[in-house]
Order: structure tokens, then sequence, then C-alpha cells
């Protein structure tokens, strides 16, 4: 049981090594909220994974400190922990708001796996030391500046690619991909491009051998999700669309989707993500952690989530390098030659916040204590 003492919220912006394009957002900087917990003597981390504006999600850096500061801190502070299941529970009345939810019941975690003296991946139920990673590959303004990109990436030892696809910049640019490199895996994500419309479109890229398009249609949609699979041959992935255990059980009843993408923020933290895991694992299907340009704090949680026995599929979590110059948080994961990244073995996430460059990057900070 640790009493929850004090909380301290951190709104910071951190610039990219290069610009990362989606179909939605062309961005610089990584804009993002932090939370750090403390009680008994120890302190535990969380990232927050929103982004700068409603493009992804429509939850943001603004909406995040809001629901945070007015409503989910003053469920936490004073209150006692004994396991991240009660930070569920403290927030079950909100509605929504998943990455704010997310964001503090991780910081928890981190905390409760200190105060245990346990890594996060053991607390989780982890079974593995390494875990395979891809690199997901941003919008160039030109073919030529893509396959660069590429080249880069596959040299420095990542076996799986990703590319952001939309529509214009999609057939070709796969076919130009697959010419260069016909044995590499690759997939896309097409972050809710497409209409059912597009069908013809879609279906030309059957014919590349693709590990999965992920998030073709609307990005609340699991209705006509369903009517597309049954026309594709690449397996369709969800992602923006399974906000919660429930709404995974949803899009798998409906046929939806073969694959399911985890990414810990969206579905609500740590715990939601492990129920949806499981709820895969019974159902035979194959799920992988996705990423959201997280920093290191972020990124230790999804290496650690994505030790659980059934992601079997690379995650979209690159090297340290491919994100920042410099960090937040210590030490920098670094892509082992097999296209894996070690899981931290040290008490909690296994990172280490440096508070000289939190407060370098300050935008705000507010704290609150019991
Ligand atoms: O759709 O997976 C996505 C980044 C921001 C928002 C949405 C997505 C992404 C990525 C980044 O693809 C993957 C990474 O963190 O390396
Ligand atoms: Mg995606």
């Amino acid at each position: 049981m640790i009493k929850i003492e004090r909380v301290e919220l951190h709104h910071l912006s951190l610039p990219y090594v290069y610009p990362f394009e989606t179909s939605f957002a062309r961005e610089t900087v990584r804009e993002l909220v932090l939370v750090s917990v403390s009680g008994g003597g120890v302190t535990g981390w969380g990232e927050c994974v929103a982004g700068s504006g409603p493009w992804y999600s429509y939850e943001t850096v603004g909406t995040a400190w809001h629901v945070m500061e007015t409503f989910l801190i003053p469920m936490l502070l004073g209150k006692m922990v004994e396991n991240p299941g009660d930070v569920v529970d403290r927030f079950v009345r909100v509605r929504g708001h998943a990455m704010a939810r997310a964001c503090l019941e991780n910081a928890v975690w981190d905390l409760l796996a200190r105060a245990k003296g346990i890594s996060l991946a053991t607390m989780l139920g982890g079974a593995r030391e390494r875990v395979s990673v891809g690199v997901s590959v941003g919008i160039e303004p030109n073919l030529n500046e893509l396959l660069k990109r590429i080249e880069v990436h596959v040299d420095e030892g990542y076996a799986r690619v990703k590319l952001k696809i939309k529509p214009g910049w999609d057939v070709d640019v796969v076919r130009a991909v697959r010419e260069r490199w016909p044995d590499l895996a690759v997939q896309v994500d097409a972050n809710s491009a497409y209409r059912l419309s597009d069908l013809t479109v879609l279906r030309e890229l059957d014919q590349f051998e693709l590990l999965l398009i992920e998030q073709p249609l609307h990005y609340d949609d699991i209705v006509e999700h369903a009517q597309l699979r049954s026309q594709l041959r690449t397996p369709i992935c969800l992602d923006e669309s399974i906000h919660s255990p429930e709404h995974a059980r949803w899009a798998l009843d409906m046929d939806a989707c073969g694959i399911i993408n985890i990414k810990v923020g969206r579905v609500g933290g740590l715990t939601a993500a492990c129920q949806i895991h499981d709820m895969c694992v019974k159902r035979d299907v194959p799920v992988w952690c996705g990423g959201m340009m997280e920093t290191n704090i972020g990124r230790a949680v999804n290496v650690a989530l994505s030790s659980l026995p059934n992601f079997t599929l690379p995650g979209d979590i690159s090297a340290s390098a491919r994100y920042f110059h410099q960090d937040i948080a210590r030490p920098d994961f670094v892509l082992n030659p097999d296209s894996t990244l070690g899981v931290p073995s040290e008490p909690g996430n296994g990172v280490t916040v440096s508070m000289e460059y939190v407060a370098d990057l300050h935008v705000a900070t507010l704290v609150f204590t019991a």
C-alpha cells in the first residue's frame, strides 16, 4: 500500500530528429505531457501520448492536462494504492480521455514496480528479454526521399518497415519499395484516409505481400472495416477504432480485423492493454504494439508490454535515436542487429528522467500535494 502524496504535471516541447508526416498532419516537434506520481519515498513516471492537435484522436495536450488536473489527479491524490487496478477503479466514472487516464495509471505501475523492486515487464507478466521492432516511415516530399529514408533504416538493421499511405501516395510507392527490397517485411498505415468506395485501390495493394493494412477506413468505424475485410487478402489491422477492451471485443465479434495494434494510451492504460492482449490470445488474433513517437518513458512501457507472449508481430518501437537528438530519460534504447530492443530488467520502467533537461524543455508545470 502506498499513499499518493505528490503529483506533478509537466508540459514539454521536444524537437524531432526529422519531421514526421501522416495522412492527417506533418509535425516537427513532439509536444507532450509527463506526469510524476510520488509516495512512500518512490516516484513513478507516465507519458501522455496525446498530440498537439485533435488529428489522430480528439485528445490533445490541452484536453489531457485539463482532465488530469481537474478530475483524475483529485481522484488519486492522498489515496492509497496497492495495485494498478485500484487506479482503474478510481477512474471508472470517466468516459473517454483514455490517454489522460493511461498516463496516470502507467505512472502508478512504474511507482509500484519500483517500490517492489521488480521490472515493469515482470510485473506485467512479460516473457521475453528482447522484443522485435520495426520503423514507421512518414510521407516524404517525393519517392526518392522516401527510398533514401528507408535505406537508412534498413542499413541501421530494421527488418520491418511501415509506410504511411494516403490517396495518391499508395500503390506506386509500395510498388517502388517492393521492387527495391523484395524480401523486406512491409506494412502500410492509412490513418483513415480511405472510403469503402476506394476498394479498387485497396485491392491493388493485395499484390505486394504486405504484413497488414492498418486503419484504412474511418477513425471510429468497425462496420465498414468488416465489409472491407471480406474483400481483401491483406489482413486488416485496427488502430484508431479500438479505444478499450470493449471495442476490441466488438471488432473481433464483427470480424472487422484480423490483427490489433495495441497502443497503451489509446486503450486507456496498461491494465486495458493486457486485457486486450489476453482476449486476443483466446481468439488466436495476433497483436503488436503501436507507437506514438514517445520519449524513452513511453517507449519503456511499450517495450515492457511487447514482452507479453501474444505480441507476435514487430512493434512500432524504434531506437531512441530515430526520434530525438537527446531524450528526456536515460538510458537510450539501441537497436540490436536482429531488429530487436532489449527489455529493461531494472526496477520500474528502467529509465531515469533527467530533471535538468525537463526544465530546459519546459512549457508549464503544476504540482499537487496531498
Ligand atoms: O498511426 O501508428 C500511427 C504516430 C503518431 C500518430 C499515429 C501513429 C504514429 C506512428 C508512429 O505510426 C510510430 C512510432 O512511434 O514510431
Ligand atoms: Mg496507426
